[in-house]
């Protein structure tokens, strides 16, 4: 464990030994014990959180941080009790993605008034107070969903009829599906042809995307369209489109949220239409952020992840050297 005085003290020697003769021997004044990161994972409910939680681990590995894991199994209460117990274990930072954005504040509090500086991994929390947490490293929800908004709006540029949108949303109350639903929301505002006919929740999983699906499939037959808020979703709600005697990308255009393998695959075989690309290797950054903030440096509060889209072309040619 990385003592916190102990650091401060050494970074101070670090300083004066540096002015006192520059260029000390390697590593020199460095605190010699480790960083330990208590990280708090909601769950491994789709490719992107395996692919995530994966970056993670390696990540902390590479970056010679100690890493607590903890699944949560998306349960709020797990994530809770994980990170209290991490503040029972005084470790030097913990970091988590907050399943919802709602009811952290209590828990948040006890890490401050431990003195544990917190990273939110992901998502975000709606805590009023700014204080509870030293960074947020994640993507911007609403621009991909605005992205696939807009990919529909161009793309309906030539349809004749209406283009009505069965739209699955990600879990209910996460910053991600909040997001995603008012960007995709604002963008096909645009096109008063584009209209939303059922919107659900289909929690970011594939059983329950292809679940969901098929319901809403037999209550709206007149549905062209299918915005699922991940690859999960869309993949399951693939197969209920097939069973329902239709053809993906073509009776039911696709569009999704997350460019991970399997959904990377279904769009260059056709089956998709468009990914808006949502980064899961945040672990360098993080373990970086991590670094900086257990050594009482000031990080932007908000940190955002590099992203891109995909048509069937762009999927094909960006496959083979995919890493998630
Ligand atoms: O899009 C989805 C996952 O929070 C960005 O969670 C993440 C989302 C991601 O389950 O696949």
């Amino acid at each position: 464990m990385f003592k916190r005085v102990s650091a401060a003290i050494a970074a101070g020697l670090l300083v004066a030994a540096g002015l006192a003769a520059c260029g000390g021997d390697s590593g020199g004044g460095k605190d010699d014990g480790k960083i330990t990161m208590g990280f708090a994972q909601v769950g491994a409910e789709s490719g992107w959180r395996t692919a995530n939680t994966k970056n993670i681990q390696e990540s902390a590995k590479a970056a010679g941080i100690e890493l607590k894991f903890s699944d949560a199994q998306g349960k709020q209460e797990n994530q809770i009790k994980a990170i209290r117990s991490y503040i029972a274990q005084k470790v030097d930072v913990i970091a988590f993605s907050p399943k919802i954005e709602s009811g952290w504040d209590q828990v948040l509090k006890e890490a401050k008034d431990a003195g544990i500086p917190v990273i939110l991994t992901d998502r975000a929390v709606d805590s009023k107070d700014p204080s509870f947490y030293k960074t947020f490293l994640g993507s911007d929800f609403v621009l991909e969903g605005k992205k696939a908004g807009e990919w529909l709006v161009t793309d309906s540029k030539a349809a004749k009829g209406a283009v009505n949108v069965i739209q699955l949303e990600g879990t209910a109350g996460s910053a991600p599906a909040n997001d995603r639903t008012s960007g995709f929301a604002d963008a096909i505002k645009a096109d008063p042809k584009i209209k939303i006919v059922a919107s659900q929740d289909g929690d970011f999983s594939r059983a329950k995307g292809k679940e969901v699906m098929e319901a809403l499939l037999k209550a709206h037959p007149e549905a062209n369209v299918l915005f699922a808020q991940n690859d999960d979703m869309g993949l399951g709600a693939m197969e209920a489109i097939e069973a329902a005697g239709k053809k993906p990308g073509v009776d039911i255009k696709i569009v999704t949220i997350d460019a991970v393998k399997d959904g990377m695959t279904a769009l260059a075989n056709g089956q998709f239409n468009y990914i808006v690309e949502c980064n899961p290797l945040l672990g360098p950054q993080l373990m970086d952020l991590a670094k900086q903030v257990v050594d009482g440096k000031s990080v932007p509060k908000r940190v955002l992840t590099k992203e891109s889209a995909f048509d069937q072309t762009q999927a094909k040619a960006a496959l083979p050297s995919r890493q998630y």
